[in-house]
């Protein structure tokens, strides 16, 4: 369910304000074949979806900012026959009631319509940096100069990017969005307690991932993203998700799942022992990894660095393997070479939200952008030492790590979004005996 039409009113009046002027252009995601005449489930782009709660396909968003605001929504009409094949449709009027905007036309008449929205416009805001519909627009400004008799090549529009604008709005999360976060990281979290109470020797990974698709589906919700259950060195691939292999007795299994609901995703991993029990070497690995995770979400609070918050999880794992042997020298000096990229090779986390990789993720890795409430961003750190290590002692070989949560900063610190599911190795091996 969408949210108020008042909601996407708001979030468009507040695009039209960054903008200032001009026209800005947002379709929605256009549907992937699959195969020959089977197509992906329809999933609406991001973007969009943030500002109309849309979810049909073949859909345009135009806004145009200044003082005769206004947005305009193409989308399908209703057809009995074609609803009859392909299912319901909102049609124009209920398009617009969902999305609140000012006008709504048939889809078919958007080449009709574009020229006369586009008169007059001098700044354009695409949906993306470089876009497909560059040439579109251009054709209709030379569509509209025509009709208007003033033909002039030159005069085609200052094109700039509507997705930074709406990138910064992104950033912060409404209650209503939090609201739902919070539901989809619950469930993802619970399902993953079910997944472990499944595993056991013999059990294969796609198994596991059959329990997750039971709990994500009897909520309504579905994959954010292709679920990662990795045993044993699988897990050494950080995005291994074949998951057709058997659960080995004395390997660890990751799991990095989320579900998306009402395309609202979630993020969580877990690494737990197949049979229920932690090795004596896979007990170290994963206490470095756990203390990383955990120090790191300590600091997540208005005003810190995500950057910041990497380096320190980077100190924690160097210092670790540097105890147990995995690395040899000293610790500035590995830190400063990057000898922990061998085993850490990815950064601490990223923002969640109408994508799983959200709005923002890029500025919070690199340190551009510090924490600030409504933030929602996982902090997923791991460590990873390949099976043919040959620098390692083989005892270590092919354990591979992550913990991660999906967390909400708030104006003191930050909520646990993922708490549901046990992390302490006491808590996760009682956990498995139930
Ligand atoms: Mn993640």
């Amino acid at each position: 369910m969408p949210f108020s039409a008042q909601i996407y009113r708001e979030r468009r009046r507040r695009l039209a304000e960054k903008t200032r002027e001009g026209i800005a252009i947002i379709p929605t995601a256009s549907e992937q074949i699959r195969s020959r005449d089977s197509d992906f489930p329809f999933r609406p782009d991001s973007y969009f979806y943030y500002l109309t709660g849309f979810a049909e396909p073949e859909a345009v968003l135009v806004i145009i900012a200044g003082e005769h605001e206004r947005s305009i929504l193409f989308c399908l009409k209703r057809d009995i026959k074609e609803e009859q094949w392909f299912g319901h449709r909102l049609g124009l009027e209920g398009a617009k009631k969902v999305s609140g905007v000012d006008e709504v036309y048939p889809i078919s008449s958007l080449d009709k319509e574009m020229p006369w929205l586009l008169m007059d416009q001098r700044v354009v805001y695409l949906p993306g940096e470089t876009s497909e519909w560059v040439e579109r627009i251009k054709n209709w400004f030379v569509d509209i100069q025509i009709a208007m008799g003033k033909f002039r090549l030159h005069d085609q529009g200052d094109y700039r990017n509507a997705y930074d604008l709406l990138d910064e709005m992104r950033l912060i999360k409404q209650p209503e969005e939090i609201s739902l976060l919070r539901q989809a990281a619950q469930i993802s979290a619970y399902a993953l307690n079910t997944a472990m109470r499944a595993c056991s020797p013999g059990v294969a990974e796609y198994e596991l991932e059959a329990v997750l698709a039971h709990k994500f589906r009897r909520e309504n919700s579905v994959y954010a993203f292709q679920p990662i259950v990795a045993g044993g060195k699988n897990a050494c691939i950080l995005h291994y998700i074949e998951n057709n292999c058997l659960l080995k007795n004395g390997d660890l299994v990751l799991m990095d799942i989320g579900c998306e609901l009402d395309c609202y995703a979630s993020d969580i991993s877990r690494t737990f022992p197949i049979n229920g029990k932690f090795s004596r070497e896979q007990k170290i690995i994963y206490k470095i990894v756990l203390a990383a995770q955990e120090a790191a979400i300590k600091r997540v609070k208005p005003g810190n660095n995500f950057f910041d918050l990497h380096r320190m999880a980077v100190r924690i794992i160097t210092a670790g393997l540097i105890k147990h042997g995995l690395l040899t020298g000293e610790l500035e000096r590995l830190i400063k070479d990057k000898a922990y990229m061998r085993f850490f090779m990815h950064s601490l986390g990223h923002c969640v939200g109408l994508d799983t990789h959200d709005s923002g993720s890029k500025e919070i890795r690199d340190g551009q952008q510090v924490l600030r409430p409504g933030m929602v961003l996982t902090v997923e750190p791991g460590i990873y030492i390949q099976p043919d290590d040959a620098t390692v002692d083989l005892k270590w070989r092919g354990i591979g790590i992550r913990i991660e949560d999906t967390v909400l900063v708030t104006e003191s610190g930050c909520e646990i979004l993922t708490a549901a599911a046990p992390k302490k190795i006491k808590d996760i091996e009682f956990l498995m005996r139930q």
